[in-house]
This record gives C-alpha cells, structure tokens and sequence, in this order.
C-alpha cells in the first residue's frame, strides 16, 4: 500500500537521514522527495539557502535528525573546514541529501559522511561545538587544551575557561592545507603549449635532477667553490634543462626525475630535520617555495615544447620531506588543465615506470644501501621485472657520480647543480657538477648520453 504524507512524516522523525526513512517505506529518495513537494512540504534541500522553516516542516525536523539538520550545525563549521571538506559542505547544500551529494560528488555515503564528521571534530578542536555550548574559537595553529564550566542550578552556564595549546601533530596537515588554498587560484592555470609536430614513439627522454638544493647559500671565500644561491639555482637548472632538452633526439616522452632535497631546506628553522644542523641559506623560506616551484614549471614546459608527454617525478629527500610533497600538489593542481603532463604526487619513497623493455626505479637514496636497489625493485614490481630487460635506478643523496651494475639492473647515483655549502666543504666532499639527459629505446635500453657541466652555464644576469 502507499504510505500516507503521515507514513513519510513519521518515517523523517524516526531515522537519521532521508534515504533511510524513504528506504523504511518501500520509496526511493526521489520518490519521497516528490510525496513531500506534492503534499506541500518542503524536503531538506529547500532549507539549505538559510531561509526560515515553517512550522511544519520545523516538527518534522525537529525529530528526526535529518541530513538538513545536520547541514545546519555545520554551517557553523564552515570557517574551519578545507577546500575538500567546503566542496562536500557545498554538495550537500545543492542536493540535499548524503546520498545525493556523495553521488554528485562521484564517492560513497559512508565516505562522505566521515568527511563531514571530520569537520565537526576539526571544529571542535578549535572550539567550536555549539550543541555543547563551544562557541569561543582559538586561533588557526591552536587546538582546545581543556573547557571548564562552572554551571548554576539550573544548569546555566555562569563562566567559561577555553584552553588552549598550539598545534604539534596537525602541524603538516595544517600545512597542506594552507598550500592547498594558496595553490587553489592556479588549479589548471597552465598555459597550453604547441605540442612538438613529430616524435619518435620508441624513444623516451629521461632528465634526471641530482639534489639542486634550491635555497642553498655558498659564499666561495669560505667553501673553496664557487658562490652559490637561489638566483644561480634557477639560472643554471633552467640553462641545464634547456641545453638538454636542444640535445634530445625527439622523443614522445619525457621523464623528468626530481632526485630528492630539490629544497635545501625543509622550513623556515633552516634545520636538518634528523641532526638538528643549522643549514646555510639564501632568503626566506617561503620565497624559495616559490621561486622552486617557477623552476619546475619552467622546466616542464620547457620539455613540453619538445615530447607529446612529460612525466614527472619528485622524489622526498632528507633535506625536503614536506616541502618535496608540496611541491608535488602545487604542480599537479597547475598542470590539472594539460593532458600532456602527468605529476606524480605519491609520497612512497620508491617510484617505478615502465617503458617497453625497460624498467626505471626513483629514489633519494638516505633510506636503503644500494645494493638492496634491486631486490627491492624485483619485489616490488615482479611482474614488470619479469617483463623487461632493461632496468635502472635513479638515486641521488650522495652528490656524486656512481654507476655500479648490479645483478639485474644498473643503479646510478647522480651529482648535483649545487655548490658544495659549507658544510659539505669541512665534510670533504670535492665531487664535480652537472646534469645529464639518458635516451632510452622502448626494445633497446639506453642508447644515448648527453651531459651538462656547470662550467658551461651562464651565472644570472648573463647574456643569454
Ligand atoms: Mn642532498
């Protein structure tokens, strides 16, 4: 039989969301939507542009929690919620129901659902829970240490103490989502360039980065190199890449491999992560996070004037464990609008690919001995291991040239663009500093090698 306007009212005040009742009375949500409309009341999504309930409709919700009520308390939320969580606030919004929005938004209810909770716990955490009468926020950085109340009689709050703490564990998390945010207005900003009119589909480019150290300060009187900072950094990478990238035979793709410590700092303190070391740098910070991030983009498209598809990878070095995943994020939301460029934003230590014949493995090089390297490729892509001939790894860290062949695969070390600092001065290390561009052949394996010496590259403000 076909339940009444009753039936659904009463179905509304029993369960938790909309899907649920209309479920609980044989209808679809669609269905219950329509029942609802024709009888002349108001579903969930209508009160969602903040406009008054009528009285009806206020004892239907006042009930059941529905999703609508739900999206009312988090409305309050709002402030302290991510993009991602805003969009999910938005989407419940426009379709006014869990399932609904988990649906639009091409995810599961339960997926959703826990998004939305989170922001309620990351408002909490700032102090903001009304229905446990929380309304006194602490800044952004800060968590809710502790609430004391000193209630009357009758159960009325007569004083309140909100304590406070700054933020440790969700420090990084913090973080992401701030770049995420200053990332957010050039999400797919990427100029389109002309892609290249011919290549060879067997050939690949690989442009392996050796530690740039991007932020790095050398004064050469005391390091017995030559100076260095972050405008020599960016002239001399770019310079590098673009000799290459003339040097290439056309290829279709390009791999461009970002070794690890592309930043020689990792934050604004200038110190090693694990020794605690004061580390020698040229200006501030955020500075050099953005004018790192200008060298890849320059880079990539660079290499997109010459391959159909760029490929890149950005390894965590011991000097960049968060800035490298930063760097990665903002990359892949600027490039979101080019088809040809593929941004590998995993932040696994070890990355693999595949091209025919030939197998490549990417890592820094601070977590394993070398000579693990093949094992470790052999486990980790057994079937791709099994399926080609050729295998290599690309590592970094040590800062100079390595090339040992190993049983199965050839793992090379690479040296870097960067004038030795300090440090690695007392610490003895003279190796010498260039980039190289490897051609490899889908069937044959490597082919050819082009190398870069910094000794040829201009120093900013040279004639080009
Ligand atoms: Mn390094």
């Amino acid at each position: 039989m076909e339940p009444t306007t009753n039936d659904i009212v009463n179905a509304l005040q029993q369960h938790t969301n909309a899907t649920d009742a209309a479920a609980s009375i044989g209808l679809s949500y669609d269905q219950l939507k329509r029942r609802l409309a024709a009888a002349g009341l108001r579903t969930s999504a209508h009160y969602l542009d903040g406009s008054e309930l009528s009285d009806e409709d206020q004892a239907i919700l006042a009930g059941g929690r529905t999703d609508c009520d739900w999206l009312r308390s988090l409305a309050g939320c709002r402030k302290f919620a991510s993009p991602e969580q805003i969009a999910a606030l938005d989407a419940l919004a426009t379709h006014g129901s869990v399932a609904a929005a988990a649906d639009a938004l091409g995810m599961t209810a339960a997926a959703l659902r826990s998004r939305l909770s989170e922001i309620e716990r990351s408002s909490a955490r700032r102090g903001y829970s009304p229905a446990h009468d929380m309304t006194h926020t602490v800044p952004l950085g800060f968590h809710v240490d502790g609430i004391s109340q000193l209630r009357d009689a009758e159960g009325r709050i007569k004083q309140q103490w909100v304590k406070s703490k700054a933020d440790k564990e969700s420090r990084i998390a913090l973080l992401m989502d701030a770049v995420q945010r200053i990332a957010e207005p050039f999400r797919g900003a990427s100029e389109l360039v002309a892609p290249p009119t011919h290549n060879n589909a067997d050939l690949l480019s690989v442009y392996p980065m050796g530690d740039p150290h991007i932020g790095l300060f050398a004064w050469a009187q005391e390091t017995g190199d030559s100076d260095f900072d972050l405008r020599i950094a960016e002239t001399h990478l770019v310079a590098a890449v673009d000799r290459l990238v003339m040097l290439s035979p056309p290829s279709e793709q390009a791999l461009i491999l970002n070794l690890g410590d592309f930043f020689h700092a990792d934050d604004q303190s200038a110190r090693t992560k694990r020794g605690g070391h004061a580390l020698d740098v040229d200006s501030r910070w955020a500075k050099v996070l953005s004018v790192g991030i200008r060298i890849m983009r320059r880079i990539i498209e660079r290499a997109l004037e010459k391959h159909d598809r760029v490929r890149v990878i950005n390894e965590i070095g011991n000097h960049d464990d968060h800035s490298s995943i930063f760097l990665g994020v903002c990359l892949a939301q600027f490039f979101e609008n080019n088809p040809r460029v593929e941004i590998d934003t995993s932040p696994n230590p070890f990355h693999y690919y595949r091209f025919g014949a030939n197998l490549f493995g990417v890592t820094h090089g601070h977590t394993v001995k070398l000579a693990q390297l093949p094992q470790i490729m052999a486990n980790d892509r057994a079937k791709d291991w099994g399926d080609t001939r050729h295998r290599f790894w690309y590592t970094g860290h040590v800062h100079h040239d390595q090339r040992k062949e190993l049983i199965g695969c050839v793992v090379e070390t690479f040296r870097t663009l960067a004038a030795r600092d300090a440090w690695h001065n007392a610490q003895g290390y003279r190796s010498g500093r260039d980039m190289k561009l490897h051609v490899v052949h889908r069937e044959r394996g490597r082919i050819m090698e082009h190398r870069v010496g910094v000794e040829s590259l201009p120093m900013p403000g040279d004639a080009s």
